[in-house]
């Protein structure tokens, strides 16, 4: 365990490019959070784990995380870093991939890869930063931005209801599902740990501030602290969600694990056994 002293250095220093820094992302941006979660989240796993892995990520500004880190990161096409990390880990099994993709990237775009990624429980680990919408291309509107939200193609607000990716990809058939925000970064880091020791596909999703776009467009706050307590005061643990109403429930963050599942088989471990049984 880390003691809070030499928390930033040790960090920093152990598992991030510092030669490239300062990074691309605007000041108060909850990237670096996440990025932090990631690493908080390798420290208690140790080394052997850290050695393991290999990062894929998508286009966006979610996409750059993973890219700081001392790893081999492949930084693959808008929408499709799950087919990248897919094949990477049937050709590797024994590589610990993770994924870091936008909302935009991975439920837009990427949003048929998911479900698929889902549906073959595939050994990976999947970390959805959701900021509500496309920031690296000027804040349009995503799958996750609210209904009624302006944006900078929605400016009169936005009339599509939201997604709501925990029930999709429980119905798609993933085995490890668990959504906090930056505000939640403790319990984050320990479903990204939960998440990357199961096995089988699991997804992380952290819904983390935006200042420049979605702070300005969305909740009118552009003051990353601002975007913060927003975030603390509109997240509403999955127990109590339950007794709402889906009209309570527009606009709040429903955060928790959602699903723990250990019934399924794993994709790579049923194709090695195809492949034994194709060489008989
Ligand atoms: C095929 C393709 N379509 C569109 C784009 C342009 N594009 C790049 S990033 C992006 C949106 C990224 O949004 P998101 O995945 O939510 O990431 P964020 O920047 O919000 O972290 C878009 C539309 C692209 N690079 N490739
Ligand atoms: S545009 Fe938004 S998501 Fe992108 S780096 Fe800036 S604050 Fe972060
Ligand atoms: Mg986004």
């Amino acid at each position: 365990m880390l003691s809070e002293a030499n928390f930033e250095h040790i960090l920093a220093k152990k598992y991030m490019r510092t030669e490239i820094m300062p990074h691309a992302f605007c000041p108060g941006c909850g990237l670096g959070i996440i990025e932090r979660i990631i690493l908080m989240a390798f420290e208690e796993l140790g080394q052997e784990e850290w050695e393991h892995t290999v990062f894929v990520s998508g286009v966006g500004c979610s996409g750059w995380a993973p890219l700081y880190f001392r790893r081999d990161a492949a930084h693959t096409l808008h929408g499709r870093a799950l087919a990248f990390a897919t094949a990477l880990k049937v050709s590797r099994p024994n590589l610990n991939v993770i994924v870091v993709m936008g909302d935009g990237d991975s439920m837009g775009i990427g949003g048929n890869h998911l479900i698929h990624a889902a549906r073959r429980n595939i050994n990976l680990t999947a970390i959805i930063a959701t900021n509500m919408l496309y920031s690296l291309t000027g804040g349009q509107m995503a799958p996750t931005t609210p209904e009624g939200a302006r944006t900078q193609t929605t400016p009169y607000g936005n009339i599509e209801p939201n997604f709501n990716l925990m029930e999709l990809l429980k119905a798609a058939g993933a085995t490890y599902l668990a959504k906090w925000t930056t505000y939640h970064f403790i319990q984050a880091k320990n479903s990204i740990k939960k998440a990357i020791e199961h096995k089988g596909f699991a997804a992380v999703e952290i819904v983390f501030q935006c200042p420049t776009f979605a702070g300005r467009y969305i909740l009118g706050k552009p003051d990353p602290r601002d975007m913060m307590q927003w975030l603390k005061e509109n997240s509403i643990p999955l127990s109590a969600a339950k007794n709402k109403s889906p009209e309570e429930l527009k606009r709040k963050i429903v955060i928790g694990e959602y699903l723990h599942r250990t019934d399924r088989k794993e994709y790579t471990e049923r194709l090695k056994e195809l492949e034994e049984k194709a060489r008989r």
